[in-house]
């Protein structure tokens, strides 16, 4: 984040002309001179005075709301920590991106595509993607619903996997969109969905994969609603009974039952909330116990942002795993192949979560680690360092799905020993996808209930079998290269 600063005036100056746009004062964002580590910034996280955006060694980003700021500078003045205000007026930033949305998808929309990876998506057109996966996947690719949310969403994990290649086969759990505000994330994990489903078929002799493109399906849904501040969620949508009703959703991040409670908030209202008990939340506990049923896996990755930092365990203590030098290698292997791929641009740190981030416990990260026992296990938080932050731009997403995904098929191809992944080809550009093409309706998702305690692969878990979606829609190899040529020119690198 050593140039954010810069930037972020920049981006100051230019959102005064939007100050007033929701009539009302909004929340600032503010540049503290002390890490997130400090026992301030945990303190007012916890007191829901701040919600922390950045992470640094030296500093943090924290959003302020109007009426916490007199708290907040007061108890920052008597620890002798200063404050810069970066963005003054944070809605007015979200107001002038969805304004760009809404301009973009007026005259695109001729196109009608349910997904690209040049413009952020909602649920509706993921789950769309999902059910092109599913149809185009044959017998490559299972649904598994793994749990209902508050609001009736499923959360889904796609299983790509070649039946026809015998174990042993390395497996791979990829998951995103567990904070909701964190866009980039569910673009990456959707685009390396894509990717295996088309260019990476041949990976599948070594590796079975499970993909979670967005696991708080409902939290990522109210980003995109109207009210501007619904842009800055993290959390789920559940009621927590707390405040009136005032303060909804658990961090989903902070309710997995390893050391929960570590670094996580017991306030109901605060964006770091662990939730009553472990796993209280149908969206980890669905999670969990199909992750438990699947059981050995060998790399567990979990899609956040921002920072441009690999964190491996632990993240609820600053000691290091024992197989600490082990996780660092293949994570530099990701960072080299990132940085090859941008051309030098995209630098990543590489670390434990515990001593660069601060510590949190209660983190899919440290469960997959060390309740499941997957040797490979890290959070990626995705670009940019914070100059952007959660509000990257739609114009950064294809290069930071493309070169993510060439980081990822690199990290796999040497954990699977399948050939050196610079070897690799790297393609960088990709067609749009278009499921709606299809005649599929949006909305209508429904992926059959899932059975308790279901070892997908050992009880012959077909959820397309119980009439999910029709295989007579699956397209042919040349309807689905048609559609490909056709999209190539819409494609804006
Ligand atoms: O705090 C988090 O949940 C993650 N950072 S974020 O800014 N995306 O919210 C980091 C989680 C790192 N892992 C552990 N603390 N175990
Ligand atoms: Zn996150």
């Amino acid at each position: 984040m050593k140039n954010g600063w810069n930037m972020w005036t920049i981006i100051s100056f230019c959102c005064l002309v939007f100050v007033g746009v929701q009539g009302e004062p909004g929340p600032e964002l503010w540049r503290l001179e002390a890490s997130t580590h400090h026992r301030i910034v945990r303190d007012l996280e916890d007191s829901g005075d701040v919600d922390v955006w950045g992470h640094s060694q030296d500093h943090a980003q924290v959003l302020v709301e109007p009426e916490a700021k007199s708290r907040v500078t007061r108890a920052l003045e008597e620890a002798g920590i200063s404050h810069l205000v970066e963005v003054e007026d944070v809605l007015g930033l979200v107001e002038e991106q969805r304004a760009q949305r809404r301009k973009r998808s007026t005259r695109s929309k001729r196109a009608a595509q349910a997904l690209d990876w040049n413009s952020y998506h909602d649920m509706n057109d993921i789950e769309s993607f999902i059910n092109w996966v599913n149809v185009t996947g044959g017998d490559f690719v299972q649904v598994i619903p793994a749990a209902v949310t508050e609001e009736g969403r499923q959360v889904l994990v796609v299983h790509v996997s070649d039946p026809t290649v015998p174990e042993p086969k390395k497996k791979i759990w990829i998951e995103g969109g567990i904070h909701a505000r964190e866009w980039i994330s569910p673009a990456v994990t959707t685009y390396i969905l894509y990717q295996l489903v088309t260019e990476w078929r041949d990976m599948l002799q070594v590796t079975d994969w499970y993909i979670v493109p967005v696991a708080n399906p409902d939290g990522y849904q109210y980003t995109f609603s109207d009210n501007n501040r619904a842009r800055m969620w993290r959390k789920n949508r559940r009621n927590n009974h707390a405040r009136n009703g005032r303060c909804k959703g658990v961090d989903l991040n902070r309710n997995w039952n390893l050391k929960w409670g570590v670094g996580a908030s017991s306030d109901p209202c605060s964006e770091t909330y662990k939730g009553p008990v472990p796993f209280s939340e149908p969206e980890t506990d669905g999670l969990q116990k199909v992750m438990t049923s699947i059981g050995d896996m060998d790399l567990f990755i979990t899609f956040h942002s921002f920072g441009q930092t690999i964190l491996y365990p632990w993240g609820w203590t600053n000691n290091a795993p024992a197989n600490a030098k082990q996780l660092n290698h293949l994570a530099k292997k990701f960072a080299d192949k990132v940085k090859d791929t941008s051309g030098g641009k995209i630098d990543y740190k590489i670390g434990g979560s515990g001593p660069l981030y601060g510590l949190a416990s209660g983190a899919t990260d440290d469960w997959a680690y060390g309740r499941l026992g997957v040797p490979f296990s890290y959070t990626i938080e995705l670009p940019d360092e914070g100059r952007h932050g959660f509000l990257l731009p739609e114009n950064r997403i294809s290069s930071t799905v493309i070169e993510t995904a060439a980081g990822v098929q690199c990290m796999v191809s040497y954990l699977a020993n399948f050939g050196s992944c610079a070897r690799r080809k790297t393609r960088t550009r990709q067609p749009i996808v278009t499921p709606r093409q299809q005649n599929y309706t949006p909305g209508q998702l429904s992926f059959a209930p899932r059975q308790e305690n279901l070892n997908p692969r050992e009880q012959n878990f077909t959820p397309r079998e119980q009439n999910f979606t029709p295989r007579e829609h699956n397209l042919t190899p040349r309807q689905l290269s048609f559609i490909s040529r056709q999209n190539h020119a819409l494609f804006r690198g």
